[in-house]
């Protein structure tokens, strides 16, 4: 019956770290998923996290099924960490919000939403992109393109390619955009940027779908929502998808949320309506304990606090991890690098840095270092930490090395 079905060839990103986790190396470092590891090495319990699941403890609440829509709470307060508690779009009733299950639920849900109702939009995505991206969007049955983005010569943004493209597209073409920590690059639009890219969208009558999946880990929990925040306060109708997988370190709680932002509460409620709709036809409604854990710490004031000191800690942590390896490896290669070609490293923002490897390359460094990275050359900077950044910057050193001498020999 089944003989006709190929093989799965396998996920870029999951197949790596179940490779990862089969390596019997003890040197082996995670530097491919993006999870954030404390300076121990370990995927972190959080403190808050910690405390408020004592508190359900106690509490032996029935695991009843949560509404098609999510936890009221656990929306409610999502909606304030995303667009801010004294957000207009919010104090208007313009925003509908599911709970979702993960950012990749959010993701998959808005797709099947967008096909329902803009059945001949396609969606464009930033070259490179995430790349499940693809794989959530096609599975709804949406054309995917690119717009222009990275620039592999200088590690930069192509900003003006950027804007041209999007200024040619159709109107109700969807652009996804992520506000903050861009996966896979680092590479982030600054605020001036975001200035001149939403009245463009607004005026081509173009949907953004703005993919947040590292709030908090860039320049803080507030500042890393700001484009979302100047795209609702400038009028505009957009999507944004959510996850609290990597800031409260509850991956396998799947917590997200996808929201739509209307021109109206009328308009909003029909959307929520429809929603609703599409996830009935899905998986029926969320998980709930996530969601528990999430709104017992943002509902109480001191859990919050500590929650966003310990963001602040990962922050700061991976913030630290980069401007490290960033002067370990000018040490090790005095002779062969300039700064600026590794400038890169505490420029770029978020868990992920661009480091322009080959894949001949990254197999290489996992091969023989047992240092792990994608094979587009991404690199979790949150995998470092003391204890592997020497090897990891001396591994590095090596392969940078063996490329110059190639390249002096060619
Ligand atoms: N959006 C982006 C941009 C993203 O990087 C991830 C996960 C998600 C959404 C999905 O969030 P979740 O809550 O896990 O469903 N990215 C990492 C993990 C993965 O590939 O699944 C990663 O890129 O390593």
């Amino acid at each position: 019956m089944f003989k006709h079905i190929p093989p799965y060839p396998g996920d870029p990103i999951m197949s790596l770290f179940e490779a990862f986790q089969a390596d019997p190396r003890a040197s082996k470092v995670n530097l491919s998923i993006g999870l954030y590891y404390d300076s121990s090495n370990s995927i972190p319990v959080l403190d808050s996290v910690r405390r408020a699941k004592a508190m359900l403890a106690n509490e032996d609440r029935p695991h009843t099924y949560l509404p098609i829509e999510g936890m009221a709470q656990y929306r409610q307060l999502l909606q304030e960490i995303v667009f801010g508690k004294d957000s207009q779009a919010l104090s208007d009733g313009r925003v509908a919000t599911i709970q979702s299950v993960g950012g990749s639920g959010a993701l998959r849900v808005g797709a099947e939403f967008l096909k329902t109702y803009f059945p001949g939009s396609a969606i464009w995505v930033s070259d490179p992109t995430w790349d499940n991206h693809q794989v959530l969007f096609a599975g709804a049955g949406l054309e995917i393109r690119s717009y222009p983005y990275y620039d592999a010569l200088t590690n930069s943004l192509k900003f003006e390619q950027m804007l041209a493209c999007i200024a040619a597209l159709p109107a109700h073409a969807i652009v996804l955009l992520q506000p903050c920590c861009h996966n896979p690059t680092g590479i982030d639009l600054s605020r001036e940027q975001w200035q001149q890219l939403i009245p463009l969208l607004q005026r081509r009558q173009l949907i953004p779908f703005m993919d947040m999946a590292y709030q908090g880990f860039g320049d803080g929990i507030e500042e890393d929502a700001w484009a979302i925040r100047a795209m609702a306060d400038a009028g505009l109708s957009f999507v944004v998808s959510n996850s609290f997988s990597k800031n409260f370190s509850l991956y396998g709680e799947r917590c997200g949320g996808l929201s739509f932002v209307a021109a109206s509460a009328s308009e909003a409620a029909t959307v929520l309506g429809q929603l609703k709709a599409t996830v009935r036809r899905m998986y029926s409604s969320p998980p709930l304990h996530g969601a528990r854990l999430i709104s017992t710490v943002l509902g109480s004031p001191g859990l919050a606090a500590n929650w966003s000191a310990e963001v602040g800690q990962m922050r700061a942590r991976i913030k630290h991890m980069r401007g490290r390896l960033q002067q370990l490896l000018l040490q090790q290669l005095l002779q062969q690098l300039q700064p600026a070609e590794v400038a890169y490293l505490t420029a770029q923002r978020g868990m992920f840095s661009y480091t322009g490897l080959t894949p001949a390359e990254v197999d290489l460094l996992r091969e023989q270092q047992g240092v792990y990275l994608l094979r587009s050359g991404r690199m979790c900077v949150a995998g470092l930490n003391d204890a592997n950044i020497e090897h990891v910057a001396a591994s590095l050193a090596d392969v940078l090395l063996a490329r110059g001498q190639q390249r002096a020999l060619a």
